[in-house]
């Protein structure tokens, strides 16, 4: 009986991080008001425009090829995931300007963020 019962949580978990997307954002915050997909060697779209105090969401589906996301010039240390190849990272941007970022495994991955 035991054994059953944590058969089916098990699957219920593998469903859960199949489908993804949806419900696993934490509480905090809401929409991003820009989504980037991570995916094909590349960022897409690969420039974005947001309004200052605005998240931005890169969505990590490459199938199994490890990505990141590091930003350039003063977003250094600031803009930095860790190497993924599922779920998000997010991150909000509260100055306004151009701001570039790249992909350290990949330096020819590259993506920039206008924030107005
Ligand atoms: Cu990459």
């Amino acid at each position: 009986m035991k054994k059953i019962l944590a058969l089916s949580v098990g699957v219920v978990t593998a469903a859960a991080l199949v489908s993804g997307c949806s419900g696993d954002t934490d509480a905090a915050g809401g929409e991003p008001a820009a989504v980037i997909e991570v995916k094909n060697m590349a960022y897409t779209p690969a420039q974005v425009s947001i309004e200052k105090g605005q998240t931005v969401q890169w969505r990590f589906n490459d199938s199994g090829m490890p990505h990141d996301v590091v930003g350039e010039g003063q977003l250094e240390g600031k803009l930095e995931s860790e190497l993924l190849t599922e779920g998000t990272y997010e991150y909000t941007f509260d100055e306004a300007g151009t701001f570039d970022y790249h992909c350290t495994p990949h330096p020819m991955m590259v993506g920039t963020v206008i924030v107005q």
